[in-house]
């Protein structure tokens, strides 16, 4: 037996992506199905993000989940880029008038879920074998498995919120999907730690030995970063070894306000840059890390993720409300310009502050020039600056 659904938006994923959006479809009166293949408990565990640009703040605030970050966040009004101990600060709210607020990716999350829990959305969790089809008629479904039982859904779009990992991208042709990839030759290891943070803002370190993150959660939970082998896993780096390490990329004036204590999360997170295109095909319309991944250098995951959510919510709702498919027909074009706006950011940052096996001795003068001219131009900190508080939506 096949169990049968419909509904007007079916959502593939259920991680920020996929949450937002059916929280704004929901509020603009849109019915929706949100598929994934893991849990509530498993997705609001996944430590990820953990800095919002001004446009997700305004994005949470429009779908009603921004209380508690108002109330939790720690807004920051700068940064600091650091090269071999010498530091320099982005003042973003001098440089753009605007800040960026730090609150993690799980919090977000777990607003999203509240939110559609308490709006009664209809999710079905831990399926199997999804496959969006007939994505080129005015009728897509989606077929999927539960509890070894058959499922298909019919609807008017699909919202491939999948990830990177998902199956939605897949179900665009070979002949039609265009993907561009970068794989960094590294890692990142990143901590969980019950200590305050090393400094007030987040402090983005180059070392000789490698680049380091000091980041955080609250006023005292720190969540920090250091670059590693792609060989490497989290046995390799027992807590002593990290903060040793951790400790001397940041440099002795900086390690001095260090404070350490067991990890109680450790793991250690691949980099790429990537890009898939178009973002639309037929009612299929990707969204997030199904359709493009940074490096977590610019702090542009989320972010991204979210600016193309409401790009999409403002589509659909255009349709659903006016009948107006403007903005369906333009998404694709619309949302990549900024997509590579921001790929483009997340590849220079990453290209300025990591230490990279194959760069000649020349290489490292130019990583080092591009930061004394960083820290000596206004304008060169301003650019810094305004990619990092996050690009207006078109
Ligand atoms: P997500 O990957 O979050 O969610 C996709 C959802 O789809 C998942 O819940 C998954 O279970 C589900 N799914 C997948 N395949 C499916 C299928 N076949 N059927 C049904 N459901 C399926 N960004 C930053 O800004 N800063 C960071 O520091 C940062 N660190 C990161 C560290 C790691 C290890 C990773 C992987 C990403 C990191 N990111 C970071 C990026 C991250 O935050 C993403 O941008 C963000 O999660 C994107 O959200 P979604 O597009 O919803 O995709
Ligand atoms: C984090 O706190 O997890 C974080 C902050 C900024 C980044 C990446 C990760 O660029």
């Amino acid at each position: 037996m096949t169990y049968a659904h419909t509904t007007q938006v079916c959502i593939i994923g259920s991680g920020p992506s996929g949450l937002l959006l059916a929280q704004l479809l929901a509020q603009a009166g849109i019915d929706t199905i949100v598929l994934d293949r893991r849990d509530r408990a498993y997705i609001e565990g996944r430590i990820r993000a953990g800095v919002l640009e001004q446009g997700t703040i305004t994005a949470l605030e429009e779908a009603g989940v921004a209380d508690r970050l108002h109330a939790e966040g720690l807004l920051h009004d700068g940064f600091d880029l650091a090269f071999d101990g010498t530091r320099h600060r982005i003042d973003l709210a001098a440089l753009t008038g605007t800040s960026v607020m730090v609150y993690g990716q799980t919090e977000v999350t777990r607003d999203l879920f509240n939110a559609r829990t308490a709006g009664d959305q209809s999710f079905f969790f831990d399926v199997e074998d999804v496959v969006p089809t007939d994505l080129k008629t005015d009728q897509p479904t989606v077929r999927f498995r539960k509890n070894g039982e058959d499922h298909v859904i019919t609807c008017d779009f699909v919202a491939g919120c999948d990830g990177f990992r998902g199956v939605s991208r897949a179900a665009i042709p070979s002949h039609v999907l265009r993907t561009f990839e970068r794989v960094y030759p590294f890692g990142w290891l990143g901590i969980l730690v019950e200590q305050p943070p090393v400094s007030h803002e987040l402090i983005y370190a180059n070392h000789t030995r490698g680049f380091a993150l000091a980041s955080m959660r609250s006023e005292t939970r720190s969540r920090h970063y250091i670059q590693c082998d792609l060989s490497d896993n989290v046995a390799d780096w027992p807590d002593d070894r990290f903060w040793e390490e951790f400790a001397t990329r940041l440099g002795p004036d900086t390690a001095a306000n260090l404070q350490t204590g067991p990890s109680f999360e450790k793991s250690i997170a691949p980099l790429r840059s990537f890009v898939a295109e178009p973002m639309r095909y037929g009612n299929l319309f990707l969204a997030g890390d199904a359709a493009h991944i940074v490096p977590p250098t610019g702090a542009k995951g989320l972010n991204l993720a979210v600016a193309d959510i409401r790009l999409l919510s403002r589509a659909l709702t255009a349709h659903y409300q006016t009948g107006n498919d403007d903005y369906l027909d333009s998404y694709s074009e619309t949302v990549l310009r900024r997509v590579w706006k921001v790929e483009r950011f997340s590849w220079q940052l990453s290209t300025l502050m990591h230490q990279f096996p194959e760069n000649t001795p020349f290489e490292k003068k130019m990583q080092r020039a591009e930061f004394d001219y960083i820290a000596s131009s206004e304008a060169a900190s301003k650019a810094i600056a305004e990619n990092y508080v996050g690009l207006p939506l078109e």
